[in-house]
């Protein structure tokens, strides 16, 4: 086994020769499992397997936080409410190098290293794209070498399980913790508490100054649990922080002693509460008392704890801003700004004016969403009873910033109105994107056309008040999950091809491209998609019971499902496809699989409506003998990182079929792209700049531009001026019920909302997205065309690495420098 390259250990324990390694795993499954192979479930050996990776990891943990202390490094710290990590296990086996060498040890010791991977509960901490992207950047901050760490929740049950159900959405428990979790580590010692509700009152300190005292209603603690988050091929193995919540002992003590025990019960189970669930809605807010506790909770961890590092450290509390810089992943966090002023103003009294310029040195802000209905806004009230000290804070940031406001816009009154950190419209409600703003030294988009509109739209009174805070940080996602660790086959003829230095610099897979015009290269790309979408398909048998077609073409939709991503627009046209196959059964139509996955936020009605809409109509067509296999329609379950892996390398066409103006960003346009899917999209979000990259001609363009979007709104949008004959047709066999079994109402709340008052255009784009399907057909029939557009898209794809996006970060707002790391061994470490 190749360890890292000039390195000087080896410790005997932590070893990457395969033999280490298989001695490694069977002492776990002996020791810490407390097994032998005779009474060894699957998941004891996961266990084990998953320990014996961990001892190494903890080794470079060690390092890097030897390496990190001695220099006293500047830190970013990630605050976000959501970590969608996926499985660990594969990932730092590659991320170690030693993916293969472990395959094969396993192989030796006669066990099947695929079912072993396959045991791992994957922990879905987070919705989608803003989750999954917290997660892309970790390993590229820890790939990078730049000292950080991520903050945030451990829930309990993250993103409910699906279950398709008679065709409905069905949300069951996600019980990720039932086996225990391998890759944590507790650090009780760390513990902190944070106080919520309650009231405040003044007070006169020893020295006669004027105070304000916090009296909570209630306090949990805080406890950390650790999972080191290894870098690629190198010695950083940085730390993802998230906390649980627990009742503090001494106040269930205290209940207890009155004999109040099941007020002291009451008391732990609220606490626990706080940290037991993921909110499973993605762009729009529910408004809840919790969901601000568990943002407050976490929040306040965290600031406490980097506190207590200051402490360690023997830094003081005036270089907070200097040690380390915070990155707000969207609002959801955004309360930190007042946290951070009330930690130093009332508990650590630095006058208001050095606390201020402190916090606005240490933030920085990332929106991800143009949506109105997903701004974060607290009603006034709800607000006070959860953060009593906090809405005064708020309320005294506010005063100053107005001031300032008023004497850059003299007499502007209105502007005052809009820039408010208090919406006074009606109810009133605490703005968390201006608190955000205003808290922060830098606001950053997502893609380049939304930090546009974030400008001139949605921020437009703070792109006027501060244009240099403004920047744009275009999304990239990690290549060692998306790519090497997901597509193995890819990977391997990559390395045939170009080497391996793209894993680290995807830049480099610009080497492909003269390959383009290579026919036995050509040949070689096919047999690996042809590979993929076989594996794929068997996949579908299993969890469908659907068998699909290894020839037809692979077209996807994966991704949360929202009106506003248009899942609909996709599944009318494919109902048109439908109709005309029933019109003409000799139609010439190439043969297709139309694959959908993801999840509605359970109370959103017309999302739930559309995932029935869409297995209704599979159940139909995949029936149909006069369809005679050319259109197959499958909705897989549960689309999750672990599915995510299956779906992208077997991938043929990318969906990406916004409404223009409508997706900050999309990601999962980019995993698709660099795995050889050719896009069909919208000039929206990344898609724009894919587009940009891989070459106009490599890509399939339809629909509104958002500027002729929001013309087509401002004139009055009329679904009916777009009706086509066979749009009419699609509706009227959906409204007939001859997808739902002569029920005519039960889709009406869709196909109404499409011909009265869509806010996302389908019908506008429904003939332009029709027309240019064909176009993919055409272009996937000529086979050598079709395969040299494939190529070039993983060529051209490096820009979206989640490496580019942290260097743009890392460069122009943390200014962390990185701090490679020397390994040491366990002799290396003096007690
Ligand atoms: O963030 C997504 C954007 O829709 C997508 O375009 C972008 O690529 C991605 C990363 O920047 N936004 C989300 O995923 N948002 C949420 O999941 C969400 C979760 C909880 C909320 C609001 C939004 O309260």
């Amino acid at each position: 086994m190749k360890p890292v390259e000039n390195e000087p250990y080896e410790d005997e324990r932590t070893a990457l020769t395969k033999e280490a390694f298989k001695r490694a795993f069977l002492d776990n499954l002996f020791y810490v499992q407390g097994k032998f192979p005779a009474l060894a479930t699957q998941n004891d050996y996961y266990q084990a397997l998953a320990c014996a990776v961990r001892d190494r990891l903890l080794q470079r943990w060690i390092s890097t936080a030897a390496a990190y202390t001695k220099q006293g490094s500047r830190t970013v710290a990630y605050f976000s409410a959501e970590f969608l990590m996926g499985p660990h296990l594969g990932n730092n086996l590659i991320n170690l190098g030693i993916y293969a060498q472990v395959r094969e040890a396993i192989a030796e010791l006669g066990l099947d290293f695929d079912t072993l991977l396959r045991q791992e509960e994957e922990p879905g901490l987070g919705n989608g794209g803003l989750g999954r992207l917290a997660a892309c950047f970790i390993d590229s901050l820890a790939t990078l070498e730049i000292p950080s760490l991520g903050y945030g929740i451990r829930y309990e049950f993250g993103i409910f399980h699906q279950e398709i159900v008679d065709g409905w959405q069905m949300e069951r428990t996600d019980k990720w913790l039932r086996f225990g979790n391998p890759w944590e580590i507790l650090r009780p010692e760390w513990a902190v508490e944070v106080r919520l509700g309650g009231h405040t009152e003044q007070y006169r300190d020893e020295h006669e100054r004027l105070r304000i005292r916090w009296v909570p209603g209630k306090v949990v603690v805080g406890v950390p649990y650790d999972t080191p988050i290894l870098g690629y091929r190198n010695n950083t193995a940085n730390t993802l922080r998230l906390w649980k919540a627990e009742a503090p002992e001494s106040f269930d003590f205290s209940t207890f002693n009155r004999g109040d025990y099941g007020g002291a019960v009451r008391q732990k189970v609220w606490s626990e509460t706080l940290s037991k669930v993921l909110y499973p809605n993605d762009e729009q807010i529910q408004g809840k008392t919790l969901r601000l506790e568990q943002q407050y909770f976490f929040v306040s961890a965290s600031l406490q704890d980097m506190m207590r590092i200051m402490r360690v450290q023997k830094l003081p509390l005036e270089r907070f801003h200097e040690k380390f810089a915070v990155q707000l992943n969207d609002t959801h966090p955004a309360i930190a700004v007042a946290e951070l002023m009330r930690l130093l103003v009332d508990e650590h009294v630095l006058p208001w004016e050095q606390a201020w310029d402190i916090t606005c040195k240490t933030f920085s802000y990332t929106n991800h969403t143009l949506l109105p209905e997903a701004l974060e806004c607290w009603p006034l009230e709800l607000f006070k009873s959860v953060l009593p000290r906090h809405l005064d804070i708020i309320y005294e940031i506010n005063a100053r910033f107005l001031d300032e406001v008023r004497i850059r816009f003299y007499g502007d009154e209105s502007r005052l109105v809009r820039l408010s950190l208090i919406d006074e419209n009606g109810e009133r409600y605490v703005r968390m994107a201006h608190l955000a703003c205003v808290g922060s030294h830098t606001i950053n988009g997502v893609a380049e056309l939304h930090s546009e509109l974030l400008k001139h739209d949605v921020l437009k009174d703070f792109y006027e008040m501060w244009p240099h805070k403004f920047s744009n940080k275009t999304n990239g996602v990690t290549p060692r999950r998306w790519m090497a660790l997901s597509n193995p086959r890819l990977t391997n003829l990559l390395g045939d091809a170009i080497g391996d230095a793209w894993i680290k610099n995807l830049d480099e897979l610009i080497e492909l491209e003269p390959l383009a015009d290579d026919a036995a290269f050509r040949q070689r790309w096919r047999e690996i998609k042809h590979a993929n979408k076989v594996e794929f398909a068997a996949f579908v048998k299993e969890r469908n019971g659907i068998a699909i077609d290894p020839q037809s073409l692979f077209d996807v939709q994966v991704k949360r499902i929202h009106e506003y991503k248009r899942q609909h627009l996709n599944i009318l046209h494919v109902i048109a496809l439908y109709h005309r196959l029933r019109s003409d059964p000799n139609a010439d139509i190439q043969p297709r699989t139309f694959i959908f996955g993801g999840k509605a936020a359970p109370a959103y009605h017309l999302a739930k409506l559309i995932i029935k809409l869409i297995n209704s109509v599979a159940d139909v067509v995949n029936r149909d003998p006069a369809v005679n296999d050319r259109l197959k329609v499958v909705f897989l379950p549960n689309f999750n990182v672990t599915n995510g892996q299956r779906v992208y390398p077997a991938a043929e066409l990318s969906e990406q079929i916004s409404t223009a103006g409508k997706e900050a960003s999309g990601t999962g346009n980019m995993k698709f792209s660099m795995n050889g899917a050719l896009t069909i999209g919208t000039m929206d979000g990344a898609n724009i700049e894919i587009r940009q990259e891989v070459g106009a001609e490599n890509f399939f363009l339809f629909g509104l531009t958002a500027e002729q979007v929001a013309q087509t709104k401002a004139r009055g949008y009329r679904p009916l001026d777009h009706m086509t004959p066979e749009l009419q047709e699609v509706i009227s066999l959906i409204n007939s019920g001859f997808f739902s079994r002569g029920d005519t109402e039960l889709f009406r709340a869709l196909t109404d909302g499409l011909l009265w008052h869509d806010p996302y255009l389908v019908f506008a784009d429904f003939e332009s997205y029709s027309e240019c399907q064909l176009q993919v057909s055409k272009a996937y029939r000529d086979v050598d065309r079709w395969t040299r557009m494939s190529i070039l898209n993983t060529a051209r794809s490096g820009k979206f690495s989640s490496d580019r996006t942290i260097r743009e970060y890392g460069a122009d707002i943390w200014r962390a420098p990185s701090v490679p790391v020397r390994l040491l061994s366990q002799q290396d470490v003096k007690v």
